[in-house]
């Protein structure tokens, strides 16, 4: 995971650091299968990264229902919000920093949804956790 703006940087998480957060996720949650997103987080598969660090990612949603969507996930693949851990607290914080500070960059003066979807009722179908940002338009409430 080399940052995109700086490819010559030192990449901001390693093989090995990937490996050991895998082998942490699943001491904490099992052996969650592997979505999409670990693919993104990999790399293996082209996203819009707009912000990544250490512990997190944010990328434009591939099926934008506003005129700026874009997604906050964590590099741990915690598959739900349901499924963290009172220890995941302060990677759950810095999710929504990174919400509000990209939401900034993004020049989302007015406001923006922020949402996270839970199992069959939230309507979650990508069951790696991950904080949808909104806005660019007039959003209304309540959700359907
Ligand atoms: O329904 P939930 O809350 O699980 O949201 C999953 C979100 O992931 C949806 O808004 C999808 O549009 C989005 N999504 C799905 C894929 C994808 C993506 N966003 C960016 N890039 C993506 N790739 C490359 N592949 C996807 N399958």
């Amino acid at each position: 995971c080399v940052d995109p703006q700086k490819p010559t940087q030192r990449p901001l998480c390693t093989k090995s650091d990937e490996v050991r957060l895998a082998e942490e996720a699943f001491k904490k949650y099992g052996n969650p299968a592997p979505t999409i997103f670990s693919k993104v987080i990999d790399k293996s598969i082209p996203a819009d990264i707009i912000y990544e660090d250490e512990k997190c990612l944010a990328f434009r949603d591939i099926s934008p229902q506003a005129p700026v969507h874009f997604l906050v996930i964590p590099r741990v693949p915690i598959p739900r919000i349901s499924e963290a851990k009172e220890d995941d607290a302060e990677l759950l914080g810095h999710l929504l920093i990174v919400a509000k500070k990209v939401a900034a960059q993004e020049s989302l003066n007015e406001g923006y949804r922020v949402v996270i979807n839970d199992g069959k009722h939230g309507a979650q179908s990508v069951y790696h956790l991950h904080v949808h940002v909104l806005g660019g338009r007039q959003l209304t409430w309540p959700p359907g």
